[in-house]
């Protein structure tokens, strides 16, 4: 059975593992672009992913893809509007991808009850106060600049120290807003202004993201550090780079995986978590 909201937001101490199917309703992602623009494609990959096991369906109408351009709120709204009421209806728990107030109070009036924000609400300040007002989740995601000029020349002194602050800082903002900070979730960003190394640092680092006391979640799906490891330029050619990345998050106490190969992935979790003696789907 797919995990509740109350499921996911305790998976951190139940260790069950989470997993977020991604249904980007874009032109333009970068590798699922355009496949499910079209709201009835849409509708039927969220359907399938939750039969493959999803516990979340991740909807987003922005790419947030190295260089892209952000899209105002009104196009992410059409974008939405045909396809996340019915998402809402599947019995699986629904996140909004989304750094706009306005984008977030559209998707949880049709039922979301996830904001999942790649700017850790720093984009938009009315963010944090509908998310509280709501009593919906939040995903508070780190990220070194913009999407548009992230990825030149990262630099950190300590990349898990620094990340871990700046996560901290925003559990902070979030409380200060009036989110519960048990409705709260961190995310350490992969691929949003990191280098190679600063990536697996990252992965490695999951236990000292997940000392901050809420669900971690990792979204390394088919994104470029796989492609520059192992020479696969193919995004839909690197889901043995995914799991990988994954099990070594879940490993160090991450819970919660967004990820576009569902399936694959919710049946390397369930034998990862049996053999680390816990149970993914009933904990
Ligand atoms: N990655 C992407 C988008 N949203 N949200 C969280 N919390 N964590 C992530 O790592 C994350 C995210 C980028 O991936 P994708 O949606 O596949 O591509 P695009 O941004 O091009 O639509």
């Amino acid at each position: 059975m797919a995990a509740s909201l109350e499921d996911i937001l305790a998976s951190h101490r139940t260790g069950r593992a989470v997993v977020m199917g991604i249904l980007n309703v874009t032109p333009d992602s970068f590798s699922d672009g355009g496949r499910f623009f079209d709201p009835a494609s849409a509708v039927a990959r969220a359907l399938r992913m939750v039969a493959e096991g999803a516990d979340v369906i991740d909807v987003g109408a922005e790419s947030t893809r190295p260089g892209s351009d952000r899209i105002p709120a009104a196009e992410q709204i059409a974008r939405l509007e045909p396809v996340l009421p019915d998402v809402a209806r599947m019995g699986v728990a629904v996140s909004i991808d989304t750094t706009l107030a306005e984008v977030a109070r559209f998707a949880l009036d049709a039922g979301a009850a996830i904001v999942n924000d790649v700017s850790a609400a720093r984009d938009d300040p009315k963010l944090l106060r509908l998310t509280a007002e709501r009593g919906a989740a939040v995903v508070l995601m780190h990220m070194l600049g913009q999407p548009k000029s992230m990825q030149q020349e990262p630099r950190y002194d300590d990349v898990v120290a620094e990340v871990r602050q700046f996560l901290a800082d925003r559990l902070t903002a979030a409380e200060a807003a009036g989110v519960r900070r048990d409705r709260c979730i961190v995310d350490p960003g992969i691929g949003f202004g990191k280098g190679l190394r600063h990536n697996l640092a990252l992965l490695r680092g999951a236990g000292a993201l997940a000392e901050l006391g809420v669900p971690v979640l990792y979204g390394p799906s088919r994104k470029r550090f796989i492609g520059e490891l192992t020479g696969q330029g193919d995004t839909d050619r690197r889901l043995g780079g995914t799991i990988a990345a994954c099990l070594a998050a879940f490993a160090g106490g991450a819970t919660i995986f967004r990820v576009h190969d569902v399936a694959e992935v919710v049946q390397a979790l369930a034998v990862a978590a049996a053999v680390a003696g816990a149970d993914a789907r009933r904990p």
